[in-house]
């Protein structure tokens, strides 16, 4: 069975808690029970990881390799700073899709800016939680190109 990491980073652990009108009702635990269903649902499994540490990104990331087939990441703020998550990405050659609950390019000029978008197979933003659920479909559907059942 295909195995998916789903990664968030930081602040993403408050979901639910403040700023509703930009990022949704939703906590992370009922948009990581949502993202287990519906890979449940494609036949594949999701293991999900949340840190405010951009090493214990890194390290889950490195870790992935050789534990799952792709990864789908909302890196949050690190997303327009980090060029360590950027290189442990492309170190790791997993494909990943990068998640974003706000459309990020219709918000300030620092968000316009991703470092992952460089590494990723595409990015999906704007379409809150369900975002994430889009990503996982677009993951499987390139892992079932590269290796058709
Ligand atoms: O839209 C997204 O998913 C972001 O990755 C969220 C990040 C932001 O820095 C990115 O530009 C876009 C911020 C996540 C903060 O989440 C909070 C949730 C509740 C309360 C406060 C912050």
């Amino acid at each position: 069975m295909r195995s998916i990491l789903v990664l968030n980073g930081p602040n993403l652990n408050l979901l639910g808690t403040r700023q509703p009108e930009v990022y949704g009702r939703e906590t992370l635990d009922m948009i990581n029970n949502d993202c287990v269903q519906y890979a449940g649902s494609q036949g594949a499994q999701v293991i999900c990881q949340q840190s405010n540490h951009e090493g214990a990104l890194i390290d889950a990331i490195h870790a992935a390799k050789g534990t799952h087939q792709g990864i789908v990441l909302n890196a949050g703020a690190y997303t327009h700073t980090s060029i360590a998550l950027m290189d442990a990405l492309a170190s790791v050659e997993l494909p990943c899709v990068e998640v974003h609950l706000s459309n990020i390019h219709a918000r300030e000029e620092f968000r316009h800016v991703s470092y992952i978008s460089r590494v990723a197979l595409g990015q999906i933003c704007g379409f809150g939680s369900r975002g994430y659920q889009m990503a996982i479909g677009a993951l499987i559907a390139h892992l079932d190109e590269l290796d058709p059942k």
